[in-house]
């Protein structure tokens, strides 16, 4: 647990600090440097397939707070949330053999996963809540992956500051058994602030990488031609590590 605080921390040191170092050409080279130095400590420190924290239900928080978009205007949201979200659909694209088009019905007929775990945003709070949803690998098994395939891109329907928000990870993290689309939070369908109808738990890594409002799931060989390069949009936008492992 210390350490997983101390890696945590060491993140949100940076956000909160970096910004305007970010802005500067020395300043990205030493992001990046930052950057490649946590990946590769956090791989020697760190199994990345072993699980993250579980708790029990005695500690999941009383309010799990919203965070970032919390009630989309843009994809056609309004109307889907006006029906319930009965005509949602999630497709897994990309670099797959059989892509697929899923209804809310096909995902909650899955096997589901459910777990209590904790998030933890770089802004410096966190909530215990409990998740359930499929494993995203019964996903990606579904739809079969190409062998080219390498990062897992996650589409959502909301907009902030007039861009879409996206994510991203690798295979280690897709296929870890405690990433799942989640439907539910603490056994009831998720509210809107909490990304309904669907949203990813990625929970070896820090809150932004955790997509809302999901829309698509896609596989890609490279994220260079994805949005601005980096693999998200708080990448993209400031600088956040794209590895965000905790
Ligand atoms: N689509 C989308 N996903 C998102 C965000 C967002 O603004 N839009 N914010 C991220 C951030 S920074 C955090 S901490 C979590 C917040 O999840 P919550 O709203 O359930 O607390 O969602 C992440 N996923
Ligand atoms: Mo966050």
């Amino acid at each position: 647990m210390k350490r997983r605080n101390f890696l945590a921390t060491l993140g949100a040191a940076c956000v909160a600090g970096c910004n305007r170092v970010a802005d500067s050409q020395p300043g990205q080279a030493l992001l990046g440097a930052a950057e490649k130095w946590h990946e590769s400590a956090h791989r020697l420190l760190t199994d990345r397939t072993a699980l993250a924290p579980e708790y029990p239900r005695s500690a999941i928080s009383p309010y799990f707070r919203g965070n970032g978009s919390t009630d989309p205007q843009t994809g056609g949201y309004p109307a889907h949330a006006e029906e319930g979200f009965a005509n949602w659909r999630l497709t897994v694209g990309g670099l797959v053999e059989t892509p697929l088009s899923l209804s809310m019905e096909n995902i909650r007929r899955l096997p589901q996963r459910t777990q209590i775990t904790r998030h933890d945003c770089v802004e410096g709070w966190s909530a215990i809540g409990e998740w359930t949803g499929p494993q995203l690998s019964l996903l990606l098994d579904a739809a079969g992956l190409r062998e080219e395939a390498r990062f897992i891109v996650f589409r959502c329907a909301d907009n902030l500051n007039g861009q879409d928000y996206y994510e991203s990870v690798d295979l280690i993290d897709a296929y870890h058994p405690q990433t799942i689309v989640a439907h539910r939070l603490n056994g009831e369908p998720l509210p809107i602030r909490n990304g309904a109808p669907l949203r990813m738990r990625i929970e070896r890594q820090l809150g932004y990488k955790h997509a809302k409002y999901l829309t698509g799931i896609e596989a890609v060989a490279s994220l260079d031609d994805i949005g601005l390069g980096k693999g998200g949009y708080w990448e993209d936008r400031a600088g956040y590590q794209w590895y965000a492992g905790i």
